[in-house]
């Protein structure tokens, strides 16, 4: 049984459920339960915020976590492995200025002054490299309020579409980190056999993120023609179909910035009847 930690409430812990759902993996609805077990799989979930959870990893209370890069980072817990980064809960750590100073801004700016953040070490690791001396104010949240309350000059904090900056009158200037959600692990042993289970389901979904099932029908003289516009995983499979001199042709595509491209260009060398699907999850 391997006994993972998710964020209880929030972004995180719900995209984490559903990337579970999808890889097949059975959690019930917790309600106010802190402890689930999976119906069909050995896996157990702590139900945790998300600052705790690297530290419950670490301490050997859990034997792999969930949350943020940027959570992972600040904890400096140096017994946790990232295994794989989730795709989800994509944000920036910046350092933001009020406008009128955004415009002189260099990080020396940040000498002798005070910085609002809830990412202190991860702060003073930037200060420490760029060899800045300031002050970091330590908030839980409602960090970008700071200027305005006169209690800093700068502050620190995550942006994902920049609104919340931009209504406090801030100006996002450098980027400390990126981030995104991620799966990790304790650095000592656990069941090899069942992580492995479940990187492979949980893969599977990953890897099925982009791709699509193609199938169209076409004349058997364009077989080859249309075979050679289709980027799939191996060569198309071809199947007989009832009219004489037809076959249809199926392949999976990554929906990739070219894929209309190509489909339009498949329809201009006399595909018919283009069908494209969802897939749900794929072993390569
Ligand atoms: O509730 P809990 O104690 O578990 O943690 P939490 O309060 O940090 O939860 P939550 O759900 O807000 O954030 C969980 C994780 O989501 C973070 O640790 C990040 O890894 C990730 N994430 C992604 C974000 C954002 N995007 C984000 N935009 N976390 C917070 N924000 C906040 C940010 O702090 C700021 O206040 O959203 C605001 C900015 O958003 P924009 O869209 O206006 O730029």
């Amino acid at each position: 049984m391997i006994r993972l930690a998710l964020q209880k409430s929030g972004r995180l812990g719900e995209e984490s459920l559903a990337l579970f759902q999808k890889a097949g993996i059975d959690i019930p609805q917790s309600g106010r339960k802190l402890r689930v077990t999976a119906t069909n799989f050995p896996l157990e979930i702590l139900f945790l915020r998300s600052s705790d959870i690297p530290e419950i990893v670490s301490d050997g209370a859990a034997d792999m976590g969930i949350c943020g890069q940027n959570i992972l980072k600040e904890s400096e817990q140096e017994n946790l492995q990232e295994i794989r980064p989730l795709g989800f809960g994509k944000c920036h750590l910046m350092m933001a200025v009020s406008k009128k100073n955004a415009d002189i801004y260099s990080s020396d700016f940040l000498s002798g002054k005070r910085i609002a953040t809830s990412y202190p070490k991860t702060v003073k690791d930037f200060l420490h490299i760029k060899n800045i001396s300031a002050e970091t104010i330590c908030l839980s949240g409602s960090v970008e309020i700071a200027p305005t309350l006169g209690i800093a000059d700068a502050v620190c904090d995550l942006v994902s579409s920049g609104e919340t900056l931009a209504v406090h009158n801030l100006i996002p200037v450098e980027t400390l980190l990126t981030s995104e959600a991620a799966l990790f692990r304790r650095k000592t042993p656990l069941s090899e056999k069942t992580l492995e289970d479940l990187l492979q389901r949980l893969d599977s979904v990953l890897q099925a993120k982009n791709l699509k099932s193609v199938t169209m029908n076409v004349s058997k003289s364009s077989v080859e023609k249309i075979s050679n516009l289709l980027p799939g995983l191996e060569s198309p499979t071809i199947m007989p179909l009832a009219k004489e001199d037809w076959v249809a042709l199926h392949s999976v595509v990554s929906e990739d910035k070219n894929f209309w491209e190509t489909m339009k260009k498949l329809k201009k060398a006399g595909a018919k009847g283009i069908l494209i699907s969802p897939i749900d999850r794929v072993l390569l």
